[in-house]
């Protein structure tokens, strides 16, 4: 069993941080405070069924307001904070990185300054992104160095190295966790997987940019949250741990399994223009959670992808509100 934690959880109500909350209070004793400024990516959906639930409770605001966190911190006795809250769509970033530096460099800071003041643990979310681009082969650990190549990964990194100089600086117990690409129920459909799956599903062609060729390493939201779980127990201050569950698959395969799922042929695939500065491949070497801390993955990916498949199928209300709700703001 695992020890009881008062949690603050930033950026709850996205994707991997829902699925987190809902792990915690599954398996844990835990109480957790849900600290979400509800961007377009924001859905508080799926903590639904919290409503009531004495060990829960949801704050809406920004991680850069700091009178906010102070107050929840105190007037909650939090001894650790879980840091999802950020944009994360490479896309967005490229698009325009304001809000990348506000909420994913300048935010991180802020949350550090008020853990700091109340000697609070800080575990933060990161990704494999910050080590940039690898060719054919190889694959990066933590000791591989930081070379982000999109806004997105660059403002990831430098919040890493603010997480990381707050350890060295002033002894605050601090872990970066970095994981491969997520997927599962609930992803919000400008990512990868649920966008393919739900234009399969609208009957659209599905877009791949440049030649398809482009290699992601899969891991199950779920296999995130227990790779989290193990950080929170058994963790060393000031260490990142890489968190993967080796499922290296080129962007093509997974749009043909996609289609060959849902009975549809491969001419729906339509190769459109390349993102700019687009990262060839990521792998990761996640050795060290594994043997360190114990933590292996459980997810199987064709088996889990053919659920996750199956729940956007079964879920067509949910991706086309939160669709229209996304264009409203
Ligand atoms: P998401 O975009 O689904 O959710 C982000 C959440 O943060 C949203 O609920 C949003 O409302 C909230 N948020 C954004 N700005 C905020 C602010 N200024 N103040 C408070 N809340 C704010 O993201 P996700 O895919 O769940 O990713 C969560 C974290 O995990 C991110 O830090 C991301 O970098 C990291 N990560 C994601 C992946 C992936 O594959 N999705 C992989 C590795 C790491
Ligand atoms: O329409 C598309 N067509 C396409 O070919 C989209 C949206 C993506 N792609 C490609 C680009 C990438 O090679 O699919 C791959 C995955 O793209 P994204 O889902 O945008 O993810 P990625 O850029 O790999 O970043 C993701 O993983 C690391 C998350 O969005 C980040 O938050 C996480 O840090």
């Amino acid at each position: 069993t695992l020890n009881k934690h008062t949690i603050l959880v930033t950026g709850g109500a996205g994707f991997i941080g829902h699925h987190f909350i809902n792990h915690r209070l599954r398996e844990t004793e835990d109480r957790i405070v849900n600290l979400d400024s509800l961007t377009y990516a924001g859905d508080l959906g799926a903590l639904k069924e919290l409503e009531g639930n004495p060990r829960y409770a949801f704050a809406k605001g920004d991680v850069n307001d700091l009178k906010l966190v102070d107050d929840l911190i105190r007037r909650h006795n939090i001894n650790l904070i879980v840091h999802f809250a950020a944009e994360s769509h490479v896309d967005r970033s490229i698009a325009s990185a304001s809000s990348f530096i506000q909420t994913n460099i300048a935010g991180t800071q802020m949350l550090l300054d008020a853990a700091r003041k109340h000697g609070v643990r800080f575990i933060h979310i990161s990704t494999d992104e910050v080590y940039g681009s690898l060719g054919e082969t190889g694959v990066f650990t933590e000791a591989s160095p930081l070379a982000p190549r999109s806004p997105y990964a660059a403002s990831k990194a430098s919040s890493d190295c603010l997480v990381l100089a707050c350890y060295h600086t002033f002894g605050l117990p601090v872990n970066v966790t970095r994981c491969t690409n997520n997927y599962g129920p609930r992803q919000f459909p400008e990512k990868f997987i649920p966008k393919m799956i739900i234009e399969a599903l609208r009957g659209n062609p599905l877009p791949l940019y440049g030649n398809g060729e482009n290699v992601r390493d899969w891991i199950h939201v779920h296999d995130h949250c227990t790779a989290i779980d193990a950080v929170i127990e058994k963790g060393v201050a000031g260490e990142v741990y890489n968190i993967g569950s080796s499922n290296e698959r080129k962007n093509l395969e997974v749009a043909r399994f996609i289609l060959e799922e849902l009975e549809l042929d491969d001419s729906r695939i339509t190769y459109v223009d390349d993102r700019p500065g687009h990262d060839y491949r990521y792998a990761l070497n996640s050795d060290k959670i594994r043997n360190e801390l114990g933590w292996a993955p459980r997810y199987e990916f064709e088996a889990a992808l053919k659920k996750t498949i199956r729940w956007y199928k079964e879920h067509r209300p949910w991706w086309e509100w939160v669709l229209k709700r996304s264009e409203g703001l």
